[in-house]
Order: structure tokens, then C-alpha cells, then sequence
């Protein structure tokens, strides 16, 4: 899968996470989150190495949260300026994508990313320049209902792009049970190539 992509790695990190619904820090008289009582998600054995359930190398705990679909809510673009990306020096443009998913499974997601110069409205997802972006939060598995994940985009001069012109971009989120959220784009103008803003 996926061996067609030049491999660009978009570095992503969780900025925020927000559990207990409500959205705002209101006062969230019941729950008061420490998931005391969730049925033995982690299985409780901490002494010492049984794992004996073959295989799962401590990534990807199946935890069913439930099974509703991310859900892209905002997507912000900043210009970072010209960055060394593994000893080259390129633009790079910085998406900050805010997300929400009702069943809390945002603990772990994949980001991905699609590029189009043609700016129409629509972007094609079947083919990205980039990796998707697998980023584990700390929060408890599903436990996470919104989230702002921070993407780094690197925008290489391999990838031959139209520097400096509009542009759209495509975000799609991946929850921790593999749901992917709709597609969601952004209008935008990439920088120049020295990494200064476009005037466009
Ligand atoms: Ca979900």
C-alpha cells in the first residue's frame, strides 16, 4: 500500500486534547474523567511481562470506543518560513487541524494530507506527496473528543510545485478505530520558494 508516495514525513504533534464533552472548561459536575470505571480497558496485569495474548506489539490496543467518525471543524495555515527538512532547506507551511469525534477516540489518529493547484473546490485524494501522520496523544483511549493537531508541512522542491500560487490542500483524520473523517480543504496560497508569503 501506499508505495507510490515520494515519502515526504510531515512531523505532527497533538496540541490539544479535550475530553469531557461540553467543549468549553465548564463546570463538568459529573465525570470527573479519571476513568475509574471503564471495564478493565488495560487488562491490569502489571507484574511483570505476561503477555501472553500473542502478537500486539503494545501499539494499537483494540478499544471500542464507539463508531462515529472524526470530524474536521477548522483547518488554520501559517507560513513557517524556509526550514531545514533532513539537511534541505524548504518551505514549510504549518496546518493546524481541529477535530472532534463524539465516541472520544481521537486518542490515536493518522492525518493525511493531499495537495491540488487547481483550486476548484475539490481535491484529489488518490494520490499525496505526503506520509500519513500517525500521532498517539496521552490521553486515555477514548477518552479524547476534540483535538488540534499541529501538521508540518514540508513543501520540497522535488515535489515540483507551483511556489508562490493558490493552491488547495486536503486534510483527512483518521480515528483510533480506523473511521476516516470527510475530506476537508483549504484554499490557500503557497509560500515562495524562499519562504516568504505569497502575494497572491
Ligand atoms: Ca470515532
Amino acid at each position: 500500500m501506499r508505495t507510490s508516495k515520494l515519502g515526504i514525513l510531515v512531523v505532527g504533534t497533538f496540541l490539544i486534547t479535550t475530553a469531557c464533552g461540553g467543549g468549553d472548561k465548564s463546570d463538568s459536575g459529573a465525570g470527573t474523567g479519571d476513568a475509574g470505571a471503564d471495564g478493565g480497558g488495560d487488562g491490569g496485569g502489571d507484574g511483570g511481562g505476561g503477555d501472553d495474548d500473542g502478537g500486539d506489539e503494545g501499539e494499537g490496543e483494540e478499544v471500542d470506543c464507539g463508531s462515529t467518525a472524526p470530524e474536521i471543524i477548522e483547518v488554520v495555515l501559517s507560513n513557517d518560513g524556509l526550514q531545514d527538512v533532513e539537511g534541505t532547506s524548504m518551505p514549510v507551511v504549518v496546518a493546524t487541524v481541529f477535530v472532534s469525534d463524539a465516541d472520544g477516540d481521537l486518542h490515536n489518529v493518522t492525518a493525511e494530507i493531499f495537495l491540488d493547484d487547481t483550486v476548484d473546490g475539490a481535491v484529489d485524494t488518490g494520490f499525496s506527496p505526503f506520509l500519513p501522520s500517525e500521532l498517539s496523544s496521552e490521553e486515555p483511549a477514548c477518552s479524547v473528543l476534540q483535538a488540534g493537531i499541529e501538521l508540518g508541512i514540508p513543501l520540497s522542491e522535488a515535489l515540483g510545485l507551483a511556489y508562490g500560487a493558490p493552491a488547495e490542500l486536503g486534510f483527512i483524520v483518521t480515528d483510533a478505530s480506523g473511521l476516516a473523517s470527510p475530506l476537508f480543504i483549504v484554499e490557500t496560497c503557497l509560500p515562495n520558494l524562499d519562504g516568504s508569503d505569497c502575494e497572491a
